[in-house]
């Protein structure tokens, strides 16, 4: 079922200048770009799109790190590629994140723990049409 998924490349990964690299792999997959911008996230932004982390201990952090620059905001497409995505992003924690994978390759602790991970990536369907309508409320 061909799908879309919302990736973002946070501003440590833009900060790096990893964002080409990134992109790289995502098409190297196969999977298709049909919509990619350099945004400044908002507090509002990310209070939508972290919704289901609020309260928790890392959430303040976590979006406080989402505002300290630019992120890449891509959608991309193909059959299950909110899965495919997922499996190239690699695990939450960039130290155990597998080797071959973008957080495991290019990702390590750098002392805030797991925040610093190079990639968001949409975690279901629901989650990506919720995600793309914030990041490109335009986007048919
Ligand atoms: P993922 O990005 O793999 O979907 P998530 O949705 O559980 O992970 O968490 C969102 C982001 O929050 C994650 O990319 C990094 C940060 N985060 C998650 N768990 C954390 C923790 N225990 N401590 C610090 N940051 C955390
Ligand atoms: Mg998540």
């Amino acid at each position: 079922m061909t799908q879309r998924t919302l990736v973002l490349v946070k501003p440590d990964g833009v900060r790096r200048g990893l964002t080409g690299e990134v992109l790289r792999r995502i098409e190297a997959k196969g999977y298709t770009l049909v919509a990619c911008e350099l945004k400044q996230a908002t507090r509002d932004m990310l209070a939508q799109h972290y919704a289901e982390h609020e309260g928790k201990p890392f959430y303040e952090p976590l979006v406080e790190f989402m505002l300290s620059g630019p992120v890449t905001a891509a959608v991309f497409e193909g059959e299950r590629v909110i899965e495919g995505f997922r499996a190239l992003a690699g695990a939450t924690d960039p130290t155990v994140a597998l080797p071959g994978t973008i957080r495991g390759d290019l990702g390590r602790d750098w002392g805030l723990k797991v925040q610093q991970n190079i990639v968001h990536g949409s975690d279901s369907e629901e989650s990506s049409a919720r995600e793309i309508a914030i990041w490109f409320p335009g986007l048919a």
